[in-house]
């Protein structure tokens, strides 16, 4: 069966390129949603991807990904600073868990942007790699698939 990827994107980030391009970039969330197919399927895996403002339906997506996925690309984006329900359903994966932030959030005007409580739970976090960091996730968690297959686990 082709394993499968989740892409996972919270509050605001349909607004991608359309709001402070100088911070985030010009790609569109289109743009990173194909960008994440071309590298899902050179990887071969099915993606599935995702944008929500929602508290409770990031939980959903979180719990399938979990449940049914082989991997978790996730731009927690506003939920990162206080959602401990998020936190919470991320501590529950066992699948390997990339958390992407777009800008750098240790070079940004105010010193709370630097600190997602989701870190503490997820297998690694890339930061102000603009979009591309979505790719290098994607590519990153097809590594840790192939090592651990390797390893037979
Ligand atoms: O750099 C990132 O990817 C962020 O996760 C984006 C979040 C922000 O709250 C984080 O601190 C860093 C969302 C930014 C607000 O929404 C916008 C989306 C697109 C364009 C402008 C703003």
């Amino acid at each position: 069966m082709t394993p499968t990827l989740f892409v996972l994107n919270g509050p605001n980030l349909e607004w991608l390129g359309q709001r402070e391009p100088e911070i985030y970039g010009r790609d569109t969330l289109a743009d990173v949603e194909q960008a994440c197919h071309r590298a899902a399927e050179k990887a071969g895996f099915a993606l599935r991807f995702h944008q929500t403002n929602a508290e409770h339906e990031m939980l959903a997506l979180i719990h399938e990904a979990r449940l049914g996925g082989n991997g978790l690309v996730i731009n927690p984006a506003g939920f990162s600073y206080a959602a401990y329900p998020v936190l919470d359903a991320l501590r529950m994966c066992k699948i390997p868990v990339i958390e992407v932030h777009i800008s750098n959030l240790h070079r940004r005007e105010t010193e709370w942007r630097s600190r997602s409580i989701m870190t503490q739970v997820v297998t690694g976090m890339i930061t102000g790699l603009g979009t591309h960091g979505y790719v290098l996730a994607i590519e990153h968690v097809a590594h840790l698939c192939r090592v651990s297959d390797q390893l037979g686990s």
